[in-house]
Formats: structure tokens, C-alpha cells, sequence
């Protein structure tokens, strides 16, 4: 196996493939957060990352919604931007710079649209722009005809996936809602219809009131929340999942510390999605998370990180 550099500790166990994708380490930058511009994504590689999720894309531009469009919550952040994104012909251009910056690093571009022929469209484009693998949204809590209205929905999602799964040759990833009943439901008829992995989860329907006007906070009023108050949400998601389909799960909801991110190995998760975090513990939480896993697996005689994942499910 390859050695691979994180920071000072030179370490072959905690390298993953996803899917197919080579990951120096089983962190990855999670949609949504800094990974729009190449100058973003590259300090997020220097932090640490082993792979990155750019933020959603569609077909066309969107404006997203009017301030405010974050309010802090005990443990936690809701946002409610509304998929702001320049439209993909204009954000194919900046995606060949973040290519061109971070060469070595796989990077997932995250799409969103309003039917399977779009998501099919933009998945071509991206990954003819060097996308390594897509990320789809079909989760996002808030904005009509797409999102979670899609993803809530076992046979759209499948018809969905299907239509990507042929125009694209790379690997297509789900990320998958909270804001349903049965998760492993969803899960199995996306990986029927041919997904190849699954990124567990977005985030959970949420608001926040302003006491001294009287209203709610986020101009779109509802918005979702991340960060560690969904912890424990997000593993039991990824534990149920699991249980259900074959595919590799990216956990994303709440990790902070390398503590959080072996709890959702454990749980089942391949590897750790980290947004929220970037904006308490900073860029280096990457590196920080991944010398932590680096570091308990060999404490506790592991020679991979797939030795663990799933490992608290045995009877
Ligand atoms: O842009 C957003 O408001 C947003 C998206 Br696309 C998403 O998938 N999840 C989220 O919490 N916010």
C-alpha cells in the first residue's frame, strides 16, 4: 500500500477507496461550505481534506434567498441559502481551476435539478469539466420541485439516478435526506437503481424565532440544521443504512473531532463529510480529524480504516 503525507505522520492505514475514488485520508470537505472557488478549495486540501464536495450546481443561475440565511442554534447552524449557484456553464469554468489547484485531490461535484434529464445533464457536463464523481442533491430541506421533494420520493429518486447512471461514467454518489420516515428505504432504491455510494445526510428541517420581533429568523423562515446538535441524527442514520445496502456511506453531520468521525466508521460510514466544523475549529480540522483516525486504528492494532467501518454492528 502507498504511504501517504498528512501533515508530520506519514500513514498507509487511514488511505480509503470510495467507490473507486483514492482518498489520502477519509475526510472529505462537505457540499455546501467553502467549495466554490479554486482559492477555497485549495486551502481546504492544505488543511488536510482527502477529497472535496463542491457546492450544488444546476441548470441555470440562481440568486438563493434574501438575508438573513444563517442563524446560529445551540450546537449548531440553520441555513436556509436557497442553492445560490452561477448556473453550470458558468461554474464549469471556475471547476477547471479548482482541477487545475487541487490535481491529485478527487473532487465530487455536487448537482441539483428539477428532473432526471436535467440531473442527467449536468452530471455530463461536470464530469466532462474533470469531475471525479457527482454528488447528487436530492436532499436540500427547502427549495420547491427539487431537493428533498425529489429525494423523499423512492421512485422519482430512482428514476433519478438511472437516467445519470447513463449518461456519466463516474461514480454517482446520493446524498440522501433526514426529513423522511424510513431512511433505509430510500437508501435500497437508490442503490437499486445503481448509485455507488451514498452521502449520510443533509440536514434537518429547522427554525429559529427572534423573541423581540416576533418572527422567524431566516427571511425563508425554515432552513436546516448542521453541525454537532445532529450528531447523533446523522450515525443513527448511517447505522440503519448499513444495515441495508452494500455501497460505501460518507457520514456528514456533526463531526468535529476524530472521536466524532470513528463513531460513524463504526457506525458504517467509509469515510467523514465536514462542513459546520470548518467554522469553529478552522481549516486544519482535516488533517486534526485525520490523524486522530490514524491514530486510534493503530492504537487499537487496525492495519485500515475499512477494519473498523461497520465494526459496532457485530453480535
Ligand atoms: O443552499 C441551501 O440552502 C442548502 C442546500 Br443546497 C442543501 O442541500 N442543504 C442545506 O442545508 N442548504
Amino acid at each position: 500500500m502507498k504511504d501517504v503525507v498528512v501533515g508530520e505522520l506519514v500513514e498507509s492505514r487511514i488511505t480509503v477507496d470510495l467507490a473507486g475514488l483514492q482518498l489520502a485520508n477519509p475526510t472529505i470537505l462537505a457540499s455546501g461550505v467553502l467549495g466554490y472557488s479554486a482559492e477555497t478549495v485549495e486551502n481546504v486540501v492544505k488543511g488536510g481534506a482527502g477529497a472535496a464536495v463542491t457546492k450544488s450546481v444546476g441548470l441555470k443561475l440562481r440568486e438563493g434567498y434574501a438575508n438573513p440565511t444563517v442563524v446560529q442554534a445551540s450546537c449548531g447552524l440553520i441555513n436556509a441559502m436557497g442553492l445560490p449557484n452561477p448556473g453550470i456553464k458558468e461554474y464549469v469554468k471556475e471547476f477547471k481551476r479548482i482541477k487545475a489547484a487541487v490535481p491529485n485531490v478527487p473532487l465530487i461535484f455536487s448537482i441539483y435539478g428539477y428532473s432526471a434529464e436535467e440531473y442527467a445533464t449536468i452530471a455530463a457536463e461536470a464530469t466532462a469539466a474533470g469531475a471525479d464523481a457527482v454528488e447528487l442533491n436530492v436532499s436540500c430541506p427547502h427549495v420547491k420541485d427539487t431537493g428533498s421533494e425529489i429525494g423523499q420520493c423512492p421512485d422519482t429518486l430512482a428514476e433519478v439516478v438511472k437516467t445519470v447512471k447513463t449518461s456519466i461514467s463516474r461514480p454517482v454518489f446520493v446524498k440522501l435526506s433526514p426529513n423522511v420516515t424510513c431512511i433505509a428505504d430510500i437508501a435500497e432504491a437508490a442503490v437499486a437503481a445503481g448509485a455507488d455510494g451514498l452521502t449520510i445526510m443533509n440536514t434537518v428541517r429547522a427554525m429559529a424565532i427572534d423573541v423581540d420581533t416576533a418572527m422567524p429568523i431566516l427571511s425563508n423562515k425554515v432552513g436546516g440544521l448542521s453541525g454537532q446538535a445532529v450528531k447523533p441524527v446523522a450515525l443513527r442514520c448511517v447505522y440503519e443504512t448499513f444495515e441495508r445496502v452494500k455501497v460505501p456511506i460518507m457520514g456528514c453531520g456533526g463531526v468535529v473531532d476524530w472521536r466524532d468521525a470513528v463513531e460513524f466508521l463504526l457506525a458504517g460510514a467509509s469515510a467523514v463529510q465536514i462542513g459546520t466544523a470548518v467554522s469553529i475549529k478552522g481549516l486544519n480540522v482535516f488533517r486534526r480529524v485525520a490523524l486522530g483516525i490514524g491514530k486510534y486504528l493503530k492504537s487499537k492494532n487496525f492495519t485500515t480504516v475499512e477494519d473498523i467501518v461497520g465494526l459496532s454492528h457485530r453480535r
